[in-house]
């Protein structure tokens, strides 16, 4: 969010419309992070859902999760693979990752082994898919020979954050009016 082209795509209106039309006028960025695969570098991310980790416990009412193709992201890229439904069973128990070799970049995961058929998610680069915070995805590595380079943002509404460590970066308000008279729960260094 330091980044100009970050802000202006975490605001872009196709991108917000759907965001809103999911959590209500209200939205503030709770995270950004880009996820780079290096090509010929093994690099998976385990199963894991975006509103629950260590420092971070999102309401799956008020959050909603966007992942933006920065470049194309198709199966031999390493795109995402999801359990569909996997929502419906809530937010599973999650923990350390039991064998680092696995992937690298990611300190929890969880403990359950998820059960469901997966879906590889392909994505254009241009196009983001929003995901419910509590759907179990991963990706696998790329094997091609480009880059494959994703920007995740979580978006919370008023009272989205369950849980937030306080060294978490600041909420940053993107549209609504709410945020002013609201406070931003999980966010005492907020001004
Ligand atoms: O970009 C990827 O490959 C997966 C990123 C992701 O789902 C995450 O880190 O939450």
């Amino acid at each position: 969010m330091h980044h100009a082209w970050a802000a202006s795509v975490v605001r872009s209106p196709l991108l917000l419309d759907a965001v809103q039309a999911a959590i209500g006028p209200d939205v503030a960025v709770e995270n950004t992070f880009l996820v780079m695969k290096w090509p010929g570098r093994e690099f998976e991310v385990p199963w894991h859902q975006d509103g629950i980790d260590a420092r971070i416990e999102l309401d799956p009412l008020r959050s909603v999760a966007a992942w933006l193709a920065l470049t194309d992201a198709s199966e031999e890229t390493g795109c995402l693979h999801v359990i569909p439904g996997s929502q419906r069973a809530g937010y599973l128990p999650f923990g350390p990752e039991a064998d680092a070799g696995q992937s690298r970049g990611r300190a929890d995961t969880i403990n359950a082994a998820p059960s469901g058929r997966p879906l590889p998610v392909p994505v254009r680069a241009g196009r983001a898919v929003l995901m419910d915070m509590r759907l179990l995805h991963r990706s696998g590595s790329n094997t091609s020979d480009g880059a494959r380079v994703g920007l995740n943002v979580r978006y919370v509404a008023p009272d989205g954050c369950l849980r937030r460590d306080p060294t978490c970066p600041s909420l940053v308000p993107v549209s609504g009016t709410g945020w002013s008279s609201t406070p931003l729960k999980g966010e005492e260094s907020s001004t």
